[in-house]
């Protein structure tokens, strides 16, 4: 028995499917969850011994690669100050501060302790805000697991069959209302259909909780104007877009301004950390200055913060990053579309800047429709088949890869060669 299928007999005895959050639990693609004991650059190592080069990079916070010293160094100084304070600190000032610097629109943040949180208090902002209750999201997308936001999302929502949670009351559930990412007119006949009452249409940018999803041309700019017309607000869901498609997010890669936007664990560097934002006014209703409740004695946490702070100077004064990872990233995407083209096996690979999906299909994908009928068999045995010659890609289909600054050259040269071979044995 390895190390890994060991700690997973003792898991499963006291955590909920031996994990603390279902994709882990490697159900969609079958056999024993890696247990991870270390990372440095782009590379993993599990509790065996075995390396593999990591395309999941902690879902992607890791946009520099793991335990990136300047990161490291400034949770080092961090911690020898002391770990957490239930009290203001002056780096949850510096990183706010930074965080408006880099994305536009952004004059006021409140930092939660995950992305969760962020959505849940945004929504709550809205509703506020609009004095209205319902809101659109969109099938496939996932914003976290608060009540309002289970209802037909995407990630291990999607990956275990369970797009709606049990447990959500329906009365809370039947304020969200789903229409179809890039379908424009689904969400123009909802506010069709409930006039004055949509508070805010939540939306991924860039879908990649369904596996990557972009958006069509105008579609983000649809959204913006349907909520001008209709007073709705607009939010983003930047938890994985922000901070790495640009310094600006999202936001800027499109040119489409929401009115509040929500952040995740890339603002932590690897911590637990997640912020909501927006303008200045619409944020005015946030306790204390309004009464908009939410709070968290871990929310800005110091150590959190200074991961969050180093991580970000870095890719605010090296936007070079950005290119550098876009660039490897198409690389390898281009490199394994033409591995699959070779062996005959139809794939599409979906891919906006560092992050990418390679869905089983002959299909184009671009919702939640086409993404389900990809071949889910067929993405586990090649996930599997990459495992073994030392890839690790995520454990499912509906989740996106994520390319590191610390992907170089020889990383991505192994990662082709191993899908070229793992192709062959799909045959
Ligand atoms: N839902 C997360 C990815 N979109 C996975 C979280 C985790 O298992 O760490």
């Amino acid at each position: 028995m390895s190390v890994s299928e060991e700690l997973f007999t003792r898991a499963k005895r006291v955590l909920p499917g031996g994990v603390n959050s279902p994709v882990r639990a490697f159900g969609a693609v079958g056999g024993t969850p890696r247990f991870i004991s270390g990372g440095r650059g782009s590379r993993i190592t599990d509790a065996d011994g075995a390396k593999y080069i990591d395309y999941v990079c902690s879902w992607g916070p890791l946009i520099l690669g793991h335990n990136h010293p300047q990161i490291r160094e400034a949770v080092e100084r961090a911690v020898r100050r002391g770990l957490s304070f239930g009290a203001p600190c002056e780096d949850e000032v510096n990183l706010a501060e930074l965080m408006c610097e880099m994305v536009s629109g952004l004059e006021t943040v409140r930092m939660t302790s995950s992305g969760t949180e962020a959505v849940m208090s945004a929504v709550r902002v809205a509703r506020r805000a609009t004095g209205r209750e319902k809101l659109i999201k969109f099938e496939g997308c996932y914003h976290g697991h608060s009540d309002a936001m289970l209802v037909k999302a995407g990630s291990g929502a999607l990956t275990f069959g369970k797009p709606d949670s049990g447990g959500v009351p329906a009365s809370s559930a039947s304020l969200t209302l789903t229409a179809g990412y890039n379908n424009l007119l689904s969400v123009a006949a909802l506010f069709d259909a409930n006039p004055r009452e949509i508070a805010a249409v939540i939306v991924e940018p860039v879908a990649a909780n369904m596996g990557v999803v972009v958006p069509a041309d105008g579609f983000l700019e649809g959204l913006r104007k349907l909520c001008d017309k209709n007073g709705a607000l607009l939010i983003f869901d930047e938890v994985i877009t922000g901070f790495r498609l640009a310094r600006g997010g999202a936001q800027e890669k499109y040119g489409v301004a929401a009115d509040l936007v929500t952040f995740g664990k890339i603002i932590g560097g690897g911590m637990p950390v997640g912020a909501f934002g927006g303008r200045r006014e619409l944020m005015a209703n946030v306790a204390p200055l309004g009464d908009v409740y939410q709070a968290g004695t871990l929310s800005g946490n110091p150590v959190a913060m200074a991961a969050g702070l180093a991580q970000l100077r870095y890719l605010n004064e090296n936007p070079e990053v950005y290119a550098a990872i876009d660039g490897a990233c198409a690389e390898l995407a281009t490199a394994v579309a033409e591995a699959a083209k070779r062996v005959g096996i139809p794939v599409t690979i979906n891919r906006v800047g560092s992050l990418m999906t390679v869905f089983f299909t002959r299909e184009e994908v671009t919702d939640f429709g086409a993404a389900s009928r990809s071949d889910g068999e067929r993405y586990a045995a090649w996930f599997h088949a990459m495992l073994r010659r030392g890839i690790y890609l995520p454990p499912s289909r509906y989740e996106a890869m994520f390319v590191s600054a610390a992907h170089a050259r020889r990383e991505l040269d192994r990662t082709v060669s191993a899908a070229r071979a793992s192709f062959k044995e799909l045959l």
